[in-house]
């Protein structure tokens, strides 16, 4: 399976994670444009990646699509089936997307020339990053380790906003998430899927 990705998406590393974890084998194909810079034509007709062509010439898509079919490949799939667990996970997993949404959103904005700026627009992402980082920290506890399929999400969307939101320094202000994010370091799926230039 081709799995069109980055290592700078949060989106695309949560796949390349779960590939790992599961043994999936998937080729990952990295196009060559950023959304900041243009239209990325490719699979998918949204222009986003990732897509993952799970049959020959189609493509799935969007991120969470895409996890939950390779979990499904998994022997022992990590999403659990608990109903309770399950929609907590899912939870926890759109937490961690909408914080990378954020901060994508951000990024967007911010890579504009400056005098097309937007600061009430800028201000929008930059609150609902801070506030999602209040939230993980006050549900930190129960974010569990080392993966589920709700922390996959949230490990992925805090080293973007470290790369791409570097100024709002997310350690400083969410210190016990940042303990729980630093027990991942030492993991292969993380390590080997870290694409970000400086830490
Ligand atoms: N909701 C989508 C978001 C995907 C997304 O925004 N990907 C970004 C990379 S981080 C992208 O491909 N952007 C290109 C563009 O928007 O032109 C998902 O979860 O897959």
């Amino acid at each position: 399976m081709k799995l069109i990705c980055h290592p700078i998406s949060p989106y695309a590393r949560k796949a390349m994670i779960l590939a790992r974890l599961h043994s999936i084998e998937v080729e990952e194909i990295y196009p060559e444009k950023d959304g900041a810079r243009g239209y990325l034509a490719g699979d998918n007709p949204l222009g986003k990646i990732p897509a993952l062509e799970w049959q020959t010439g189609q493509y799935l898509f969007d991120s969470p699509v895409i996890c939950d079919y390779l979990d499904s490949l998994g022997e022992t799939p990590i999403l659990a089936k608990d109903k309770h667990s399950h929609f907590l996970q899912k939870w926890q997993h759109a937490l961690g997307d909408g914080l990378s949404d954020a901060v994508y959103n951000y990024r967007v904005e911010t890579a504009r020339p400056q005098k097309f700026h937007w600061p009430e627009v800028i201000q929008r992402h930059e609150t609902a990053i801070v506030q999602s980082l209040d939230t993980l920290e006050y549900i930190c506890d129960w974010l569990g380790g080392p993966w589920t399929y709700g922390n996959i999400a949230i490990i992925c969307a805090l080293d973007y906003a470290g790369y791409r939101a570097a100024h709002l320094g997310w350690q400083s202000r969410a210190p016990k998430l940042a303990a729980w994010h630093a027990g991942f370091k030492g993991d292969a799926a993380y390590a080997s899927t870290y694409g970000y230039p400086n830490d």
